[in-house]
């Protein structure tokens, strides 16, 4: 279906604001073909001020109307939230589909959705949504008769759905940490040996999955597309350190400007992850000119979800795709540029070093003897640590390696109960 995309500003927003408004409509315009809409023009309303029944006023409405039927355009997609009651008045006065950023987006993740967990999520956040949409006061007409003469129809309906959705809710988180907590089950029996956990995060698009696939060696291991939303699910894998060490790097959503929050909460369960993790790898797009904003948008994100504690390491991406200097045209590329490419693999050398040096400040030097016969043990504490020296005598093994304080406790034990 073919759409007219719509912005509107006030007249007296300052220039930035505006600036920042074309290119929130140009990603609207690759959000909108993402979800197989095709966009034919964007519009950029300028107001004196904000219409409460249609938003942008019945003049606006009219002009778009017509540019909608001169271009066969049969739906308008705001990049603004529309209020129900505003949705309802412009698809009664100009025919058409209408709808907003954060329902495409919504919209988007239900089609990309593939896991149990991430098509649940997606059907949270769009009830959620929805909820939100029915709970507003004052909205329709039906509400407002059920005000003047007690419990109207229309009032009633409204309890009636939203009571529904809220035990649809309910339903979808009982569901969702049930799941979640079989999936930690599950990776904590998978590894039972502690590994370093290392999330990948980044605006949509920025080279997440790419990067991740580059680093296990494999091109294939995860999807990687130049779409928005290319990947919702989370996938982990496991990945070599340079000084023979292992680390666990998960990928997962993006984020983007204006995320929904309802998508954010339903998200939550796959998302507090990046809290409890070791590092966090921030990959930014270099060849976007929006790369300043984006870095933002994620900083916000990742502020919202708590993970303010954990180290971050700032990795530019697509350096293949940018010439010399626009780089270092923004600023905190200045700071400590760790330039690299996931597709040539530029850089990527230099970035396990990184990650293995902001890893290894947790790590303490330990001395153990392993007795004799302890194979499996030796093994687990060579892919587990990082082992510096070995001497091995008809005793056992004395091993001098780095470990975090939480992995040597754990091998003390397993030595004691050999002895
Ligand atoms: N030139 C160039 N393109 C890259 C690089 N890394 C990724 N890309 C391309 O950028 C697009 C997006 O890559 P993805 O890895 O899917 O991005 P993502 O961050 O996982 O995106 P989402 O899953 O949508 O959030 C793909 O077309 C990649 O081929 C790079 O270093 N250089
Ligand atoms: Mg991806």
């Amino acid at each position: 279906m073919k759409a007219i995309l719509v912005s509107a500003e006030l007249k007296s927003s300052r220039a930035r604001a505006r600036a920042g408004a074309s290119t929130s409509l140009e990603e609207l315009w690759r959000l909108a073909e993402t979800a197989d809409i095709e966009p034919v023009k964007m519009v950029s309303v300028r107001l004196a001020r904000w219409h409460a029944a249609t938003f942008i006023g019945p003049g606006k409405v009219r002009e778009i109307k017509e540019l909608a039927a001169a271009e066969g355009a049969g739906a308008l997609i705001f990049d603004e939230d529309l209020s129900p009651a505003q949705q309802r008045n412009l698809e009664k006065e100009t025919g058409l589909i209408v709808a907003d950023r954060t329902r495409l987006i919504i919209e988007i993740f239900a089609l990309r959705a593939r896991t149990r967990e991430g098509i649940l999520q997606t059907r949270l956040a769009k009830f959620s949504y929805a909820l939100s949409r029915v709970a507003g006061k004052g909205g329709g007409l039906d509400q407002q008769r059920g005000m003047i003469g007690g419990r109207g129809a229309g009032e009633k309906k409204i309890e009636y759905d939203r009571r529904t959705l809220r035990v649809k809710i309910a339903e979808l988180q009982k569901e969702i940490s049930a799941i979640k907590r079989e999936r930690l089950t599950q990776r904590g029996r998978r590894d039972s040996v502690p590994m370093p956990q290392v999330s990948i995060v980044g605006y949509t698009n920025a080279g997440k999955s790419t990067l991740l696939n580059n680093l296990t060696g494999n091109r294939h291991a995860i999807y990687a597309d130049n779409k928005l939303f290319a990947t919702l699910d989370p996938s982990t894998k496991r990945v070599r350190l340079p000084s023979g060490g292992w680390a666990l790097f998960t990928d997962t959503v993006g984020f983007i400007q204006k995320l929904p929050h309802a998508l954010v909460a339903a998200f939550r369960a796959t998302l507090d992850e990046i809290g409890y993790s070791d590092l966090i790898l921030h990959v930014h797009n270099l060849a976007s000119p929006d790369a300043k904003p984006q870095h933002e948008a994620v900083k916000a994100a990742l502020r919202e979800l708590g993970a303010r504690e954990v180290p971050v390491i700032n990795v530019f991406n697509k350096a293949d795709a940018v010439k010399g200097g626009a780089a270092a045209a923004w600023a905190p590329v200045r700071l400590r540029p760790l330039l690299v490419s996931a597709l040539t693999g530029q850089g990527v050398p230099e970035l396990l070093a990184a990650c293995e040096k902001a890893l290894s400040l947790r790590w303490g030097e330990y001395t153990v003897t392993v007795p004799a016969g302890a194979k499996g043990l030796i093994k687990e504490i060579y892919s587990s640590c990082l082992v510096m020296n070995a001497d091995y005598s008809r005793e056992g093994a004395l091993l001098r390696f780095k470990a975090t304080p939480e992995n040597y406790a754990r091998i003390l034990k397993k030595v004691a109960s050999r002895v």
